[in-house]
Formats: C-alpha cells, structure tokens, sequence
C-alpha cells in the first residue's frame, strides 16, 4: 500500500513512520508513506500557502494553488490513482469499519490543513472522502492522519507479529475488549481471575466473551446498540 501525505509540517510524522508497529511495517516495504510539503508547490517569491479570508475574520485559510499543485504532482506520478481523504473537524467520523475498508485501498492520499482551514473549494473539488477522528478541535489535520496511517498500517497483512491480535482488538467486533494479565500470578494483593490460570481454552473464551459484553455494556452501550443494529439488518436482508 502507498500512502501519501500532504502537508506543511512533514517533520512531524518522523517519529510515526520510524517507529514501533508503523515504522516496522515500513521497513518490511508493506507499506510506503511518503511525504509531501506544499510549500514546494508555491508560485510566488515569499512562497505563500495561506492567506486572509475574503469577508474579514481572524485565522488564515490554507490558498487553493499550493494545494492544487501538490495534488496534481502526486497523484499523477504513475502510480494507482491514489482516494484522496481531506483531514477537517467536518468530515465523517472515523471508526473502526472506516478503516478496514481504507486499509483495502492500493492508495490514500491524506490532504492536512492548518490555520483556520481550506479554501472552501480544495475540499469540494479535490477531496473524495473527508474524514474527522473525534469531536474537538486540533491546531491541524496532522496528527489525525497520525491516527488515520497508524490505525490502517496495524490491519496490513504481515504488519502485526501476532496474526490473530488484530481480530481479537477493540472494535474489531464492534465490542470493548476483554481485560488481560500477564505475570505475576498475585501483584499487590491483587489476583489474576483464576480461570485464566484454568488451562480450560473453552471457559476462558466463555469468559473473556462475557467481559467484553458486560464491559462495553457498562462503558460503550452506544456500541451494543449498534451491534444490535447491524445484526437485524442483516436478518431482515
Ligand atoms: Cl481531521 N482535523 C482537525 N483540525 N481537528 C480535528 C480533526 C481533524 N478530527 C477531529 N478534530
């Protein structure tokens, strides 16, 4: 998979690319995550990406040029045709079905803003998809597509060491996880359930499927309602 960013602060995603599971991921060519600064696509002398806004008000708002430009570059360098996902507080908001479905694309190409935003016409002639991770507001798209790339990458066949960790995650099931312990036995007065220590593989599932239904019960019901969605959806189908 490639994956393109499109941003003013490339820098930023050096951590993200170099380590743990990502950069891992990188290193094994699953997947290429290159970077592009629009303030190579300026025209002018002072090499401007942002401007004022016509009809007043404070911020700066991301210019069309810059950002046509470096659109163009990219996307038409010979390779697939890349989906091209805007970062904003406006768009759709991310969840896990969302990005098993992107982590299927050949190429994204992830478009972040700063300042107040974009020019209102990046995001309805160059944007195929627009994408929020949550609602509140960051000082820019970048550290949504963080969480955007980190979130595919782990999904890419061969990214994680264990190959059933990302089906058992969070969300995978539309349900909260089950709680895990490792060693030792006893911390603090503390025990680990002792079914876990029972060898019984059947009664473990039994009772890591029943954590993680009362779990989101108590904490994510919104989820189980979802779930409960879905599956009459399906059965009505
Ligand atoms: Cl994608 N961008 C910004 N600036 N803020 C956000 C966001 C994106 N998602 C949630 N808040």
């Amino acid at each position: 998979m490639r994956i393109d960013v499109l941003t003013l602060f490339p820098e930023m995603f050096t951590p993200l690319v170099s380590t743990s599971i990502v950069g891992r991921a990188v290193q094994r060519g699953l997947v290429d995550i290159v970077r592009t600064n629009y303030r190579d696509y300026t025209s002018d002398s002072h090499r401007s990406v942002d401007d004022k806004p016509f009809g007043g008000g404070g911020g700066m708002v991301l210019m069309c040029e810059p950002v046509f430009a470096a659109v163009e570059a990219v996307a038409g360098d010979g390779g697939p045709e890349p989906l091209k996902i805007l970062l904003t507080p406006q768009g759709q908001r991310l969840d896990q079905s969302m990005v098993a479905e992107l982590a299927g694309e050949p190429r994204l190409l992830l478009l972040c803003g700063h300042y107040e935003g974009f020019d209102e016409r990046i995001r309805t002639e160059l944007a195929d998809r627009q994408i929020s991770i949550g609602d509140y507001v960051l000082s820019g798209g970048e550290p949504a597509a963080m969480v955007l790339i980190d979130a595919i990458v782990r999904l890419l066949p061969g990214a994680l060491g264990d190959q059933n960790a990302a089906r058992n995650d969070s969300f995978a099931d539309g349900l909260l996880e089950y709680p895990h312990y490792t060693r030792p036995r006893e911390f603090r007065g503390l025990a680990v359930p002792e079914v876990l220590l029972s060898g019984h593989h059947r009664e473990i599932e039994t009772w890591r499927r029943s954590q993680a239904l009362s779990r989101t019960q108590a904490r994510r019901p919104d989820l189980l309602e979802q779930k409960r969605d879905r599956m009459s959806r399906t059965i009505t189908e």
